[in-house]
């Protein structure tokens, strides 16, 4: 690695590695793996998969990729030697904004683990110059502004593939961008993200405003842009249209090149749809073999045994639909396909809750994903069980064959020996190096969880991570924070079903308490990390009080030394990286049988965190792997929330009326103390929505939750039992490898 290193600065720079800046160091280590990677050998195989998805939040890639290529080590030696640090060199590399939360980096796990098990995989995707939104601070609000990411030298490599794909009034010619996925000490697949040419990052103004009807110049420039009003959700169809023509040619360009009877395809390909965005691949695989000469019978017979559907939510509000009217604009010629389609599932079926064009013309994409694809998996058993028993289960009765779960997963190469390399290295020294290879060697730590020496040498690891957070907050935000405090954290999607604002009422209380001079044994630093979607008001609302609440305390000299809020700024897969292996307390609040399965809650317990939890999502697994006596469970069961829901039987009004305590945390929000420093409107309007709507029922587990952090953090000062804790968790987190998912997916589905 050092003579190629200095060759290539030579060659690029005329300089040696001791003059070199970081950049340059960067650059050339990034063309040095691109190269690596250009000469490795291509997983292949007779049937190959296709993931088709809106997003791939992949994170930085330098250090991944040299860990897959096993160089990572050398590199970081040979950097030593010139006095550079391998962190201080991918500060450098920008994060690719291509994804929003859990189920973009999810992709980006399972394209890690595909490779890595030697399977023909690739993903298929949108190349956003601008992906989601950066997100900065400003007078206690978010504010959103464009995040390009796209450099000269990236990890993007142009490709000669371009497709025509047909709108209504004109057709887009595509050029397909390819980034490389190494598998660890494996072959090689592909990201492919197609691209418009003519996209023009220029009609950006004002933050993320541009005008939505010049699909030429916008169609690749945002992920989720704004749909609050028709151009935007058109906007949204020309997008998934885009991906999927684009996807849907390749998947048959290359099945033609290789020379595969199209009458045969499901031999050769699995295409898994990601969400409902990718759902109009089907129609346009019909319409693509139809243009074959394929009669539709026999087009929708092939393509349904190739497609398979994951569901990542029960939300309705995420389950698309969109207006059989808006489909006309954009895609006329899908909608032949796609009311034919709806006239096949209405000639078999006299159910309408199973149509896929409902009564108010609206088409449901998850119905066709279903009806016409052979697979149907959720994401966590409790989630499986939900959508068999209530959400789905009109399809369950039809085709109980084709459900099937699959648990959620990550992959360890990022979430463990990347971000928490001092953790992975002293596994790897006391129970060898065969957890990387096979995840379930991790409970051999289970040997030592009455061995002192070890339980220290965790909490050893868990400061010194604590101490390098402190140090990266300090210098990335300027906020000083007490590496002896403990840390809670809680950083995902904003939305008022994780209940975010059930934590802030959690820091409400802690407020008045110090203030009444009951002051916790040890202090606590609460983090959150969040975006909100621009047009999502109420989720805005609660990043507002919880950015009121922090400079509250700032100001306060008697609460600030016992507790502190921190609000990361643009929470990312980078700062995840930094923020987790930090972790003491893993917030997983959802209100139970909401969050689908959820995956930030298996990267915390990797690392030593506890999980603070409802029975909801793999919460539910996790529960079941680490016993009571590892996990804080608390709230109702998701039964009772089905059933609430299900008998109009919740009213938060009723519960704040019933309970001084409550009622004293909620109307802190209208406080003069708050009033004084935030917005009166947003604070009046989130204070509302909790008493007179609270959809998913806050103040229902707000009491027990309050008291289970308290347990919680009364039995973090039982050292021993703590890190006994902490080192059950680690050692049962094998399961949750994405390469265990990812064996089961190609097992029961994709049989490559
Ligand atoms: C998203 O990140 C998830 C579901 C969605 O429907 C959309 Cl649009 C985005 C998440 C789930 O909320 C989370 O529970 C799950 O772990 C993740 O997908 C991956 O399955």
């Amino acid at each position: 690695m050092e003579q190629l290193l200095q060759e290539m600065l030579q060659k690029n720079y005329g300089k040696n590695i001791q003059d070199a800046s970081n950049e340059e160091i960067y650059t050339a280590l990034l063309e040095i793996t691109k190269e690596k990677m250009a000469g490795m050998k291509r997983n292949e195989g007779s049937k190959k998969l296709y993931y088709i998805s809106a997003e791939f939040l992949i994170g930085k890639l330098l250090s991944n990729n040299l860990i897959n290529l096993g160089l990572f080590d050398e590199t970081r030696e040979v950097l030593k030697r010139y006095d550079k640090e391998i962190t201080e060199i991918e500060e450098v590399e920008p994060e690719p904004s291509l994804g929003n939360g859990g189920l973009g980096r999810l992709a980006a796990c399972f394209l890690d683990s595909i490779a890595t098990l030697g399977l023909p995989g690739d993903g298929v995707g949108l190349n956003y110059h601008d992906g989601l939104f950066r997100q900065t601070f400003v007078d206690n609000k978010q504010r959103e502004e464009k995040n390009p990411w796209i450099t000269d030298q990236s990890w993007l490599t142009k490709t000669e593939r371009h497709f025509e794909v047909p709108f209504q009034n004109f057709t887009l010619t595509s050029t397909m961008y390819d980034i490389d996925v190494p598998g660890y000490q494996n072959g090689c697949n592909k990201l492919h993200l197609f691209d418009l040419d003519t996209v023009d990052e220029s009609i950006i103004h004002d933050g993320i405003q541009f005008n939505k009807e010049d699909i030429r110049k916008n169609l690749t420039l945002f992920l989720y842009p704004d749909d609050s009003d028709e151009a935007g959700q058109l906007l949204r169809i020309y997008q998934q249209y885009f991906m999927v023509s684009n996807a849907a040619q390749l998947i048959l360009a290359e099945a033609e090149e290789k020379g595969y009877d199209l009458y045969h395809l499901y031999d050769h390909v699995a295409i898994q749809i990601n969400d409902t965005h990718p759902t109009m691949v089907i129609p346009e695989l019909i319409r693509l073999l139809m243009q074959r000469g394929f009669n539709m019978d026999t087009a929708v017979d092939v393509v349904r045994k190739t497609c398979a559907y994951t569901n990542h939510t029960i939300l309705a509000e995420a389950l698309e639909k969109w207006p059989v009217s808006y489909l006309e604009k954009v895609v006329p010629h899908l909608m032949p396909i796609i009311r034919d389609l709806d006239a096949r599932v209405k000639r078999d079926f006299h159910d309408e809750r199973v149509y896929i064009i409902d009564g108010q013309n609206r088409v449901h994409m998850a119905h066709i994903d279903i009806h016409f694809g052979y697979a149907v998996n959720g994401v966590a058993a409790l989630h499986t069980e939900i959508l068999k028993e209530s959400e789905l289960k009109p399809f369950y009765d039809i085709y109980p064959e084709k459900f099937n779960n699959k648990t959620n997963g990550i992959t360890f190469r990022r979430w463990l020996v990347h971000c928490n390399h001092r953790l992975s290295d002293y596994l790897t020294g006391l129970i060898g190096p065969e957890f990387m290879e096979d995840a379930s060697n991790l409970e051999k730590l289970l040997a030592y969880k009455d061995d002192e020496n070890v339980l220290a040498d965790l909490k050893t690891i868990k400061k010194e991570a604590k101490a390098e957070l402190k140090k990266y907050l300090m210098q990335t935000q300027g906020v000083e924070i007490d590496e002896n405090s403990i840390f809670d954290i809680q950083i995902k999607r904003l939305h008022e079903y994780k209940r975010q604002q059930m934590n802030a009422l959690y820091a409400i209380y802690k407020y008045k308490e110090i203030k009444k001079g009951n002051l916790p044994k040890r202090p606590i630093t609460m983090i959150f990390g969040a975006k909100a979607a621009p047009a999502y008001t109420i989720a805005k609302d609660i990043i507002h009080l919880l950015l009121c609440l922090q400079k509250l305390i700032e100001n306060d000299p008697a609460v600030r030394p016992y507790l502190r809020i921190v609000m990361v700024e643009n929470y990312n897969v980078t700062k995840a990286e930094k923020l987790i292996p930090a972790c003491d307390i893993s917030e997983q609040i959802s209100l139970a049988s909401k969050e689908a399965s959820g995956t930030g809650n298996m990267k915390f317990m990797l690392n030593g965190a506890v999980t603070l939890g409802t029975e909801d999502g793999a919460n539910v697994e996790i529960h079941e792997l680490v016993g009571d006596d590892n996990i804080y469970i608390f709230g109702a069961k998701s039964e009772e929330v089905i059933r609430l829901y299900d008998t109009n039987g919740y009213n938060s009004g009723k519960i704040y009326d019933g309970d001084a305590m409550i009622e004293e945390l909620v109307d802190f929000i209208i406080s003069k103390d708050l009033i004084r420093i935030g917005d009166p409107v947003s604070l009046a309007r989130l204070y509302k929505e909790l008493v007179s709507k609270d959809w998913f029922m806050t103040l229902l587990d707000v009491k027990e939750y309050i008291e289970t952090k308290e347990r919680m953090l009364a039995d973090y000062e039982d050292e021993l039992s703590w890190e006994r804790k902490a080192l059950v968790n680690i050692a049962k987190a094998g399961f949750f490898s994405s390469d265990r998912t990812i064996r089961e997916y190609n097992d029961d589905i994709w049989r490559l």
